[in-house]
């Protein structure tokens, strides 16, 4: 997490300097403005869990989603990725600022059932590539929002432990816990 400013990009090295030390191995709680509250662990450099607390797939989570992570600038990422269920998802974090801008794109049919995806999908990877290979996928619906992050936190990288269970099945308050 450099503080001194980066080298100037050029069209030969348009890549800005890849420290994601001030993301990887973090747990951050955040709500969005629609109120959907999410909880993402960043694994390692590649690798996202992730329990959704509220929304319209509240009590959906996932481990081991494959990602594009970069840092954009000083305290500026971008997460990108595209789920087994055809659902793709770009979060920029600013950590330091606590701000979070998530574009979700939703298939169709998840606009139309998003129950078929509240569930531990690990157990239920081949019936999401199923349900997305079926849609139907278009018009995508778009949900663009910001969101406040209330809780960030180093937990350290590659721990099974920090997503071991559902929304469901966490103590009491554990989502509104803040920082
Ligand atoms: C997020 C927005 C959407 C997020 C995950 C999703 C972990 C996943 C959506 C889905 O597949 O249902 O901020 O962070």
């Amino acid at each position: 997490m450099s503080t001194v400013h980066d080298t100037p990009t050029t069209v030969e090295n348009p890549v800005p300097p890849q420290d994601l030390s001030g993301i990887v191995g973090h747990r951050f709680i955040y709500t969005y403005a629609n109120g959907w509250q999410y909880e993402m662990y960043v694994k390692n450099a590649t690798t996202i869990d992730y329990r959704i607390h509220s929304g319209m797939v509240g009590g959906r989570w996932v481990k081991d989603q494959e990602v594009d992570l970069v840092r954009l600038a000083d305290d500026v990422y971008k997460v990108s990725w595209n789920e087994p269920t055809g659902t793709s998802v770009v979060v920029n974090v600013l950590p330091r600022r606590r701000v979070l801008h998530g574009t979700i794109f939703f298939p169709q049919w998840i606009e139309q059932d998003g129950g078929k995806t509240v569930l531990y999908q690990n157990d239920h990877l081949e019936e999401m590539r199923a349900y997305r290979d079926a849609g139907p996928t278009y018009p995508i619906y778009v949900v663009p929002e910001f969101a406040r992050i209330t809780l960030f936190e180093y937990v350290g990288e590659n721990d099974e432990s920090v997503v071991a269970v559902g929304p469901a099945d966490l103590p009491r308050g554990f989502a509104d816990r803040t920082n």
